[in-house]
């Protein structure tokens, strides 16, 4: 009987429209003679999510039956941006769509671009969470993601005079992408203290009881997979007062502010995503952050568990759960803690279920950036995951005593507590010792930590437990999605779109690469999508760019490590060899725009000093009336995931240029390829792994080694280096004050002089440099330059996250897809 009810999916235009006016009319109760924009992107993203329900529905029923193992991304970011385009092509009815609301009286581009970013991320880690959930789906895998639903994503970015300033990201007034689960909630506790007893068999037993509780409230949002109904749950927290907690003793003594203060505290813990990237911070809002989200979704996935009727020892047969960076590393306490002290299994029992579940990514190798929790704050807050700590420590110091006699260094090293002042818990080595396999994320960064951070690690539990898993990028968002117009023009000669669920099949390109009709069509892509680019820096800067000209772009978060300050010191000394050119020299330059986007960390002062040093510079050299269209520099406000969109597509080149050692993998460098750009960079991250795939002579790599970098900051800290001359006129010149003000980029200089060096710009300046001058060769040559590209983007098929997650389901997971 419910059958004849089943909601209707649309197939054709007309019941598209219908399903769009009956939402504006009814769900949103908007008329539809004031329909506007944003009231029309409502509608179509109402219609497309009624489909998608439909899918999530029947997948999760799927998998809830079939009962197979099901593997947990838990992840603190999940940088998702814009949902809707990408929901209409998954569901391969954007046509369909497009069409049906031109009829309406709009284009389809300005609907898309009316919905917000969901920006639950800072950079690399986040989207790769993101794509990793597009690839899981895809694939067909039982997947959840848990996260948390911070009410402000990463802030926004506006340039006031040359200065980053931060304006909060509140994204929730309209975000039809997510179901709250009033039913669905968790009471989570902190602070208290831990009371033993001893039970009537003799053991003793632990609880931790009083301190403060807090509200989990789950909120889903459904992960739709390209091709296939299989539509994933990506759950997300929010925390709210706990109904037991409200004080009635306050509210009676009429203390009704402090009462409500109270409820505060509590909404606070999912307030605000953490602005920093690649640094920790310490701060115990995080830690509360922290284990408020792995606390709630342990709950939820014991009680799945729980529900099946399955023993414990079960439990890693059912259950995968992978930690995107030590972030969620209390979730392995937190699953010893619920074995031991709720479910009373043995220590030994326990502790082999939790070791047998848990998989742990490694993100960077960067010292700054590894985080520590001071043992006093974790006692204060969470003692009971405290004793469990030290407890995990002693066995696992006795067992390495056991096979390391006597190396009472190797103690001190390895163990997950420092003795600093006051001690910390080093989360790096908890999450190794809880886990089955630990993974970098491209080859270089693997072998890396291997060999420095963790090498006494591959010491004790042997090279196996250590492994690689190089990123990947979705081809659905970042080719598809991003660039349609390239995607069909693949599509026309591939005989379709399966390359976007098997992208080695771009290989088929190759054969084209030297066809000048197909080098015009691939070209005249990329000139639209600058053109594209153009319009949108001379609407949002005032600047006039050529898109005839070269487009350079580097857009990532700002950091030392990546050094976009060498790339703006580039910049000025490119500047100060057309202003020493005569006017016939200059007539033989190729033209330029420099292209910079990217947020620093609010309290990062460098950072933001790099930011002032390019805005700076952009004033200079954009109203040179020497340099003209040869030079442009541009600074792209608040890049974000939408904004790669656009950008991605329309680079010649970008720039991917850390220090050797330090990017442990970098995806845009990917993206920007995937799109028929080519590239700038460092031996480091995945840019190795790229150049083995497309070939040495189509990616322009300079600078120095990784197995260098020790050598050369001994050098400068021993002050037996000189400072490359070409990078000692530039800095002469911005003490000239040619970019204003040069007190205000003292600290760039010094970090260049007193400060050491540590990125190594100067070493690697000359070759930066010359490597610049052989892009500029190379782009003279139109043909061998298209070449060039099409031949790497039919060599990009390993870098789909789809591989990554089926390396990962292999090698770590042990899952099965689902079949469909
Ligand atoms: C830590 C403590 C407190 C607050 C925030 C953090 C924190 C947040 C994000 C630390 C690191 C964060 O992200 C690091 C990151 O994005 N790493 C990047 O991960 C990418 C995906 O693997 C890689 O491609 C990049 O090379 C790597 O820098």
């Amino acid at each position: 009987t419910w059958k004849k009810f089943a909601a209707t999916e649309f197939k054709e235009k007309e019941a598209f429209q219908k399903e769009v006016v009956k939402h504006i009319e009814t769900t949103l109760a908007r008329s539809l003679y004031n329909c506007d924009e944003l009231a029309a992107y409502s509608g179509v993203a109402l219609a497309f999510r009624d489909r998608l329900i439909i899918d999530w529905n029947k997948t999760q029923q799927a998998h809830t039956l079939l009962d197979q193992k099901r593997v947990y991304y838990l992840s603190l970011e999940f940088l998702m941006g814009r949902t809707l385009d990408n929901a209409m092509l998954n569901q391969q009815m954007k046509d369909t769509a497009v069409d049906g609301i031109s009829e309406l009286g709009f284009r389809m581009e300005d609907l898309i671009d009316q919905e917000h970013d969901a920006a639950l991320g800072n950079g690399g880690l986040g989207r790769l969470a993101a794509c990793f959930l597009d690839s899981l789906a895809s694939l067909n895998f039982p997947a959840w993601g848990y996260g948390l639903r911070y009410r402000y994503g990463i802030f926004k970015q506006e340039i006031i005079d040359g200065y980053q300033v931060e304006v909060p990201d509140y994204w929730l007034d309209f975000n039809p992408w997510e179901f709250p689960r009033h039913d669905i909630t968790v009471d989570i506790m902190f602070y208290g203290h831990v009371r033993k007893y001893t039970e009537e068999d003799g053991r003793t037993s632990h609880v931790w009881e009083g301190g403060e509780v807090v509200q989990a409230l789950a909120y889903d949002v459904p992960i739709p997979g390209y091709g296939t109904p299989t539509t994933n749950n990506l759950r997300l927290w929010s925390s709210k007062p706990s109904t037991g907690e409200f004080d009635f003793q306050k509210f009676n003594s009429g203390d009704y502010e402090s009462s409500v203060r109270d409820q505060q505290r509590a909404e606070t813990i999912s307030a605000v995503l953490y602005p920093n990237d690649n640094i920790d911070v310490g701060k115990e809002l995080r830690l509360k952050q922290q284990y408020f989200w792995v606390a709630a979704s342990l709950y939820d996935i014991v009680r799945r568990f729980k529900k099946s009727g399955r023993a414990w020892s079960d439990f890693p047969e059912q259950v995968a759960i992978q930690l995107n960076d030590t972030h969620p590393t209390l979730a392995i306490v937190e699953l010893q803690r619920i074995l031991i002290d709720k479910e009373q299994l043995d220590w030994d029992d326990a502790w082999n279920i939790v070791t047998q579940t848990f998989g742990y990514t490694n993100h960077t190798v960067l010292p700054e950036a590894l985080e520590k929790w001071s043992v006093p704050l974790v006692q204060n807050l969470l003692p009971r995951h405290l004793q469990i700590i030290y407890e995990i420590n002693l066995y696992f110091l006795q067992t390495v005593e056991r096979r390391f006699p006597k190396d009472r260094d190797l103690l001190r090293r390895v163990s997950i507590i420092e003795e600093s002042n006051p001690q910390v818990i080093r989360m790096a080595y908890l999450a190794i010792i809880g886990s089955k396999k630990v993974n970098g994320v491209a080859e270089l960064h693997s072998d890396l930590i291997k060999s420095t951070i963790f090498k006494d690690f591959v010491t004790i539990f042997g090279p196996d437990k250590f492994t690689n898993v190089t990123n990947g990028v979705t081809p659905r968002r970042w080719l598809h999605q991003a660039n349609p117009k390239l995607s069909a023009l693949i599509a026309e000669k591939l005989g379709g779109y399966q390359f976007l669920k098997d992208l080695t099949l771009l290989n088929g390109l190759e054969k084209w690469a030297d066809d000048k009709d197909f080098q015009r069509e691939w070209m005249d892509i990329k000139y639209s999508n600058k053109q594209r680019l153009a319009k949108y820096i001379k609407e949002t800067t005032g600047i006039a760019v050529n898109p005839h000209a070269l487009f350079d772009i580097q857009v990532k978060r700002i950091h030392e490590y990546k050094r976009q300050q060498m790339n703006i010191f580039g910049v000025i000394s490119r500047y100060l060899a057309l202003k020493k050119m005569t006017k016939a020299e200059r007539a033989k330059q190729v033209q330029r725009v420099s292209i910079f986007g990217g947020k620093a960390a609010p309290g990062y002062w460098m950072a933001k000093t790099i930011i002032r040093l390019i805005t700076a510079v952009s004033e200079v050299v954009n109203n040179d009336i020497d340099v003209g269209d040869l030079l442009k520099v541009v600074f792209i406000e608040d890049y974000n995931v939408s904004k790669a969109e656009f950008l991605c597509p329309a680079s010649d080149l970008s720039e991917h240029i850390s220090t050797a050692g330090t990017e442990a993998s970098g995806t845009s460098n990917m993206k920007f390829v995937l799109n028929g750009g080519l590239i700038i960079g460092t031996c480091d991250g995945a840019n190795i792994e790229i150049t083995r795939e497309i070939g040495e002579d189509r990616i322009f790599l300079f600078g120095h080694l990784a197995e260098d970098v020790e050598d050369l900051r001994h050098a400068h800290r021993y002050g037996k280096t000189e400072m490359d001359p070409a990078l000692r006129e530039v800095c002469d010149e911005i003490q000239k004050g040619t970019f204003g003000d040069p007190g205000i980029f003292g600290g760039l200089i010094h970090a260049l002089t007193d400060g050491g060096d540590y990125y190594l710009v100067s070493d690697d300046f000359a070759s930066y440099l010359a490597t610049h001058k052989l892009v500029d060769e190379a782009f003279k040559d139109p043909q061998s330059w298209a070449n060039k590209c099409i031949m790497s983007v039919s060599a990009m098929g390993f870098f789909t996250s789809d591989r990554a997650i089926q390396e990962y389901a292999e090698n770590i997971w042990n899952l099965e897809p689902v079949p469909m």
